[in-house]
């Protein structure tokens, strides 16, 4: 089984994040990977819909007691999948990783699970739907590196971008919570963790 690695150095602090770089070490990243894809096996990926009506690049399922549903209605919160299945336990792998940065006592509700295939992107958004904003976000990255761009608590002004990779792990607390960022690209076919390729991102909140 995969261990957490004991950092050496600081994590990278960037407008607020904290990025714990290789956090995750490859035996823990496969064995992630494949609760992951266990999840998914009972609440399959799916493609959400923007209110434009535009499908996402990215597919999406969930994990916890709320996952994250868009449909003709718009986007929200659900306690089910939207074949009206509930969303399974957050696995245990993924709880340990909030345990060891999150700096929280409250274990998160929330585990949104995002699927980048070749050519998938995330526009710049923020993430303000959560009942209190309080709370940190945690996201772990698995399989193809992404480039990650970090804006301000409007949209528009200078960006930072970096580079994330399969094993590293960033902390949204504080001032960052609300911050505009996105996925301007994924290096497809860059990692061999995940047997089609792509990029799996896991975000752990308390969105209750
Ligand atoms: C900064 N996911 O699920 S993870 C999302 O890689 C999302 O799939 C991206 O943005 C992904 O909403 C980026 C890093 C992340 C997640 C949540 C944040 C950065 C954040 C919330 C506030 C500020
Ligand atoms: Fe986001």
């Amino acid at each position: 089984m995969g261990k957490l690695t004991e950092e050496a150095a600081p994590p990278l602090q960037l407008r607020g994040l904290a990025v714990h770089a290789g956090l995750i070490d490859e035996a823990g990243q496969a064995a992630m990977a494949e609760d992951i894809r266990q999840v998914v096996r009972v609440v399959p990926m799916r493609a959400p819909v923007t209110p434009s009506g535009r499908k996402m690049s990215v597919r999406m399922s969930a994990a916890g007691d709320l996952g994250w549903v868009s449909d003709a209605g718009g986007y929200r919160y659900s306690a089910r999948h939207h074949s009206g299945i509930p969303w399974p336990p957050i696995p245990a792998s993924v709880l340990r990783v909030w345990e060891l940065v999150s700096g929280c006592r409250r274990p998160p509700d929330s585990c949104l699970i995002n699927l980048y295939g070749e050519g998938a992107r995330m526009g710049m958004h923020r993430d303000a739907d959560e009942a209190c904003l309080d709370w940190p976000v945690v996201s772990v990255s698995l399989g193809d590196d992404a480039l990650f761009r970090i804006g301000n608590l409007q949209r528009g002004g200078r960006t930072e971008s970096v580079w994330l990779h399969s094993g590293d792990v960033v902390v949204m607390g504080g001032e960052a919570r609300l911050r505009y960022h996105g996925i301007d690209r994924i290096r497809f076919g860059s990692s061999k963790l995940l047997c089609n390729g792509g990029r799996l991102n896991l975000t752990l909140r308390v969105a209750g």
